[in-house]
C-alpha cells in the first residue's frame, strides 16, 4: 500500500528508548550476521544462569530439531523471583483487579516469592516431581500467577488450559498431556457473571483415569462437590506449607509448559515450550517492544490461558521486574470505560490489547474514553489478529491522545514471543502494518513454489532463522511438529500467515491461509468445529469457515447438511450451538448455520472451502473456477440460500 499513512517516530520516546534506530539496525544487523555471538549476550544480560550453557544454538529444521543454550543451567522461578529480591522485594510484582470494581490487591515481589515457594512445596506434597504435568484451569485470579511459577519452581511442567473451555475439552487436553494433576478454582467471575470452573473439572474427571488430585482454590461461598482423597483445598494446604523451597537446576532444553493451539487439521496440538531459551526471548521483546522502564506499571488484557497471558503478563514482565497487572473481568464491566478507569486507578504506563477489545469498545463511542484521563498512558500495544487501519487510528489518536506509539506485535503460540513489531522509539508507525522484524528474525515471502521473493511481494509468511522462543516440539507428537511447520518449505518455519511487504520493507499481515480462523483474536481450528457438529445425530455432514466480522474479525460460518427426511428447525439449530459449547467452549459458537441439502466437491469429494469462504462474505463474483465441481448447481442452492447478518 502506497499511500499509507505514516507516524513518524516521537522525539519524545526516542530521547529515552532503549532501542533507538541507528541501535536497532546495528543490533538487527549483528543478530542476522553473528547470531551466536549476539545471543550470548543477551542471554547474559536478561538471565541468572546456575551454570552456562556449551553451545549457543543446534537447529535443523528437517528434523525439527530445534536447541538453544545447551548445557547451561537455570530456573525459572527463581529469575522471576529471588533475583529481583535483593532490590525490588517491597515492589508491587502483581496488581490484581478484580472483576467487581471495589476489589483489588497488590502483591509484592516478596509475598510472590512466599507464596511461590509455599505452593511449591503443595505440590511436591501431592507427589509432583520434576518432569510431571500439571493442568491448570483457572479464572483470572492472581493465585494463577502463583499457580505457574510454583510449578516452574520444581521443573513440573504447566499446561494451562483457558477458563472458557468446556469440560469435554479439558479433559481431552489432561488425556494428551497425561495430567496427573489439576489446579482449578470453586467458580470464577466475569462481567458480573459466575462461570463453572470446578464443576468442569469433576466432569471431565469422569474421562481421565489417571487423574490423582485436584487442587481447588477458594474463590468464593459457593458450595462445590467434594470428591475425598481427590480434592484439597488451596489455602488449608498452603497453611501448613513451608515457605523455603529451593529452585530446581533446570537444563535449558527442559520443558517448561504445554500450551494447546488449534491448527488446520485434527484436534489442537499441545505445543511445547523450553525453559531458558523461551524466557531469555520473552523478557528480551518485552523490555524491547514496550521499552519497558524500571518502575512502569504495565498491563496486558490477554486471559493467562492464552500464549500472550503466558509471555507478556507472567514470564516476560517478572523476569524484567516489572510491576504486572492481572484483570479478573471483562472491557464493558460495569460498564464501556472499565479499561481507562482501570488505567487512571493504576497510572497504568504501558498497555497491551487486542483488536477485537479495541474495536468493541469504540463501537461504544468515544465518551467512555474522553471521560477518563489516561495521561499515564506512553505505550499502546495491539496482538492476536490483524489490526484494521481505522481501529488503529481510534486507539492512536482517543485512547492514546496522539501521544503513545500503537505496537502492532505479530507472533503465534508457536514463537514464544513477538516476531514483527515495530519498536518504538526506532521506527515509524504504518496503521495495520506489524512493521519490521524483531532482532534475529528472518521473514521470508514464499510463492507457491516455495521461491522466496524479494522487494516488494506479496505470498506466506515463513521464516528461515530459529529463534530462542519457538516451540520445540508438538508434545508427544514430534512428527506433526516437523509436518505442520517443516515440511510445506524445506529449510523453513512455515506460519500459516499471508503477508505482504512494502516499498519500505514493512510486513502487512493478510490473515491465514490454513484453515485456521480467528474469532475475537482466539485461534480456532474450523476442523474442530465441524467435528464437534457432525456428532449430532441429523447432521450428515458440516463444513465451517470464517467471514469477516465487525467486532471479532471473523465470524464463524456454518454449513450444514441435515441427514434425509430431518427438517432443518430453528430448535435444531439452537442444538447444534449447545453441542460446540459442550464440546470446545462458547468461544466456538457458530454464528450462521446454513442448511444446505448438499456441500461443493470436487469429482474425488474434497470439499471446496474456497467456494464455502467466498459465500459466506458475500463475494459471489469471485468465486473462480467451479468447472472441478462435481455438481456446480450445489453453488447456486448455497448463493441463493445465503444467509445474511
Ligand atoms: C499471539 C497470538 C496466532 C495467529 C497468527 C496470526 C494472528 C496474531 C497478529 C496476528 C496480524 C498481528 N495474529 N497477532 N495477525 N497481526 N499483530 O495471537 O498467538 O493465538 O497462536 O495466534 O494470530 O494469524 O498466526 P495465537
Amino acid at each position: 500500500m502506497t499511500n499509507a499513512k505514516i507516524y513518524d517516530i516521537k522525539p519524545a520516546i526516542a530521547s529515552n528508548a532503549h532501542i533507538t534506530q541507528p541501535i536497532y539496525q546495528n543490533m538487527y544487523q549483528r543478530s542476522i550476521a553473528e547470531p551466536d555471538v549476539f545471543w550470548a549476550e543477551q542471554a547474559t544480560l536478561f538471565l541468572n544462569w546456575q551454570k552456562p550453557w556449551h553451545t549457543v544454538m543446534d537447529c535443523d529444521y528437517s528434523r525439527g530439531h530445534i536447541r538453544w543454550f545447551e548445557g547451561g543451567l537455570l530456573n525459572v522461578s527463581e529469575n522471576c523471583l529471588d533475583r529481583h529480591l535483593a532490590e525490588r522485594s517491597d515492589q508491587v510484582a502483581i496488581i490484581w483487579e478484580g472483576d467487581d470494581p471495589t476489589r483489588d490487591k497488590k502483591i509484592t515481589y516478596r509475598e510472590l516469592h512466599q507464596q511461590v515457594c509455599q505452593f511449591a512445596n503443595v505440590l511436591k506434597a501431592q507427589g509432583v516431581s520434576k518432569g510431571d504435568c500439571v493442568c491448570i484451569y483457572l479464572p483470572m485470579i492472581a493465585e494463577a500467577a502463583v499457580v505457574m511459577l510454583a510449578c516452574t519452581r520444581i521443573g513440573s511442567v504447566h499446561s494451562i488450559v483457558f477458563g472458557g473451555f468446556s469440560a469435554e475439552a479439558l479433559k481431552d487436553r489432561i488425556l494428551d498431556s497425561n495430567c496427573q494433576y489439576v489446579v482449578c478454582a470453586d467458580i470464577g467471575y466475569r462481567g458480573g457473571k459466575t462461570t463453572v470452573i470446578k464443576a468442569n473439572v469433576d466432569q471431565a474427571a469422569l474421562g481421565c483415569p489417571n487423574l490423582k488430585s485436584v487442587i481447588v482454590i477458594k474463590n468464593s461461598d459457593t458450595d462445590v462437590a467434594w470428591f475425598n482423597g481427590r480434592d484439597i483445598w488451596y489455602h488449608v494446604a498452603m497453611q501448613n506449607a513451608s515457605d523455603h523451597c529451593p529452585a530446581v537446576a533446570m537444563a535449558a532444553e527442559d520443558p517448561l509448559f504445554i500450551l494447546y493451539t488449534s491448527g488446520s487439521t485434527g484436534k489442537p496440538k499441545g505445543v511445547l515450550h523450553s525453559t531458558g531459551g523461551y524466557l531469555l526471548y520473552a523478557a528480551m521483546t518485552h523490555k524491547y517492544v514496550f521499552d519497558y522502564h524500571d518502575g512502569d506499571i504495565y498491563w496486558c488484557t490477554a486471559d493467562i490461558g492464552w500464549i500472550t497471558g503466558h509471555s507478556y503478563m507472567i514470564y516476560g514482565p517478572l523476569c524484567n521486574g516489572a510491576t504486572t497487572v492481572l484483570f479478573e473481568g471483562v472491557p464493558t464491566y460495569p460498564e464501556a470505560d472499565r479499561f481507562w478507569r482501570i488505567i487512571d486507578k493504576h497510572q497504568i504506563n504501558i498497555f497491551y490489547t487486542a483488536p477485537t477489545a479495541i474495536r468493541a469498545l469504540m463501537a461504544q463511542g468515544n465518551d467512555f474514553v474522553t471521560r477518563t484521563n489516561r495521561s499515564s498512558l506512553r505505550i499502546l500495544g495491539s496482538v492476536g489478529e490483524p489490526i484494521n487501519p481505522e481501529a488503529w487510528e481510534w486507539y492512536y489518536h482517543v485512547v492514546g491522545d496522539a501521544r503513545c506509539p500503537v505496537v502492532d506485535t505479530w507472533w503465534q503460540t508457536e514463537t514464544g514471543g513477538i516476531m514483527i513489531t515495530p519498536l518504538p522509539g526506532a521506527m515509524a508507525l504504518k496503521p495495520g502494518s506489524a512493521s519490521l522484524p524483531f532482532f534475529g528474525v528472518k521473514p521470508e515471502i514464499l510463492d507457491n513454489q516455495g521461491n522466496s521473493l524479494q522487494g516488494i511481494a506479496e505470498g506466506v509468511l515463513a521464516l528461515s532463522r530459529s529463534w530462542p522462543g519457538q516451540a520445540r516440539s508438538i508434545y508427544g507428537d514430534h512428527q506433526r511438529f516437523i509436518d505442520t511447520y517443516f515440511k510445506s518449505y524445506a529449510g523453513y518455519y512455515f506460519t500459516g500467515d499471508g503477508v505482504r511487504r512494502d516499498e519500505d520493507g514493512y510486513y502487512w499481515i493478510t490473515g491465514r491461509v490454513d484453515d485456521v480462523i480467528n474469532v475475537s483474536g482466539h485461534r480456532m481450528g474450523t476442523a474442530e468445529i465441524e467435528s464437534a457438529l457432525v456428532l449430532h445425530t441429523h447432521v450428515a455432514e458440516a463444513a465451517v469457515v470464517g467471514y469477516p466480522h465487525d467486532i471479532k474479525g471473523q465470524g464463524i460460518y456454518a454449513f450444514v447438511t441435515l441427514n434425509a427426511g430431518v427438517q432443518a428447525s430453528e430448535q435444531l439449530s439452537k442444538e447444534l450451538v449447545n453441542l460446540v459449547r459442550q464440546e470446545i467452549g462458547a468461544i466456538a459458537s457458530p454464528d450462521i448455520i446454513q442448511w444446505t441439502p448438499a456441500l461443493p466437491k470436487t469429482r474425488s469429494g474434497k470439499i471446496m472451502r474456497r467456494i464455502l469462504r467466498k459465500v459466506a462474505a458475500n463475494e459471489l463474483n469471485g468465486l473462480g473456477d467451479t468447472s472441478t465441481l462435481a455438481d456446480p448447481s450445489v453453488v447456486d442452492n448455497i448463493i441463493a440460500h445465503r444467509v445474511n447478518k
